[in-house]
């Protein structure tokens, strides 16, 4: 049995699945990824941006650097992998199918995911540094830094950023539906940055098998019981199709 008809037998037979999704995800619909050769990082280094320490040294170069995202993903729509994993939870049910994202673009909201844990946050949420306002932001450009109208500090992107802890309560649902999934699909992420890389370790010390989508070999790639090499655009379709 292929590879993809094993993977479509494991899936068929699971009551609780969970999909890891990164931005390799979001790259058929034109979104850069972080690290691939064409990478959002290419020009510059992780540090350099998405860091509290960056925002505090030059935050209206970090806001340009959202502002240019915001922009490039306002013009994008979700591609035939988040449609296909959308009509898959459609088909699971209640508590069936819980897509764990780092992506911030929303693409799986478009797509009509429901059970969507978004653990990095969300690019078009804008927050307070200082209170607890923020507000779903449509802002693409600026020429300086937004301050808040409660308090007057400085806004910043709705986003979690390195060094910064994940929003609890999101991170603790991603955990708690991984250690209750048959199946854990890892799908077009680079599988570098934690704690979200090691929902992999997780699922694989507690016997859940997990399915791996990527172009090339990643460090999720040992664990993973079955590794489908291709896009996630061609790959999802395919695999999750009735
Ligand atoms: C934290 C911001 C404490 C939003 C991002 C161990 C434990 C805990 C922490 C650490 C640890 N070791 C190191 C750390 C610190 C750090 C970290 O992981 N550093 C790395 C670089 C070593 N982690 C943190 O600081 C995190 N906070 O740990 O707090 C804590 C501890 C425990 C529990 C809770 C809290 C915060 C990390 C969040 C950082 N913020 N983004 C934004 O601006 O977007 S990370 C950034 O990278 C994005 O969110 C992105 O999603 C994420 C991961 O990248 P990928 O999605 O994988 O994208 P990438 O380009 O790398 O890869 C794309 C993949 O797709 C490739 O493999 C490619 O081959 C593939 N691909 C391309 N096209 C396709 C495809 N696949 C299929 N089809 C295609 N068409």
């Amino acid at each position: 049995m292929n590879a993809l008809a094993e993977a479509r037998r494991i899936l068929a037979a699971a009551e609780r699945v969970v999909a890891v999704t990164g931005a390799g995800l979001s790259a058929e619909s034109g979104i850069p990824t972080f690290r691939g050769p064409e990478g959002l990082w290419r020009q510059y280094r992780p540090e350099q941006l998405a860091t509290p320490e960056a925002f505090t040294g030059d935050p209206l170069l970090v806001w340009e650097w959202y502002y240019w995202r915001r922009e490039r993903i306002s013009q994008c729509v979700p591609n035939p992998g988040h449609i296909a994993l959308a009509e898959f939870e459609a088909r699971q049910g209640p508590n069936g199918f819980t897509v764990v994202t780092q992506n911030v673009d929303g693409l799986h909201g478009s797509a009509g995911s429901r059970q969507v844990l978004a653990i990095h946050g969300d690019i078009w949420i804008t927050r307070c540094t200082c209170c607890s306002y923020q507000f779903r932001d449509r802002k693409m450009d600026g020429t300086f830094v937004p301050l808040c109208p409660e308090c007057e500090a400085p806004l910043r992107p709705g986003v979690v950023w390195f060094g910064e802890d994940l929003p609890h309560l999101v991170w603790d649902g991603a955990v708690r539906a991984v250690n209750r999934a048959q199946v854990l699909l890892v799908i077009g992420t680079s599988s570098v940055v934690y704690p979200a890389a090691g929902l992999t370790g997780l699922a694989k010390n507690q016997n859940t098998r997990v399915i791996e989508i990527n172009l090339v070999p990643t460090p999720a790639s040992p664990l993973a019981d079955i590794v489908l090499t291709g896009q996630s655009g061609v790959i999802l379709p395919e695999l999750l199709k009735k």
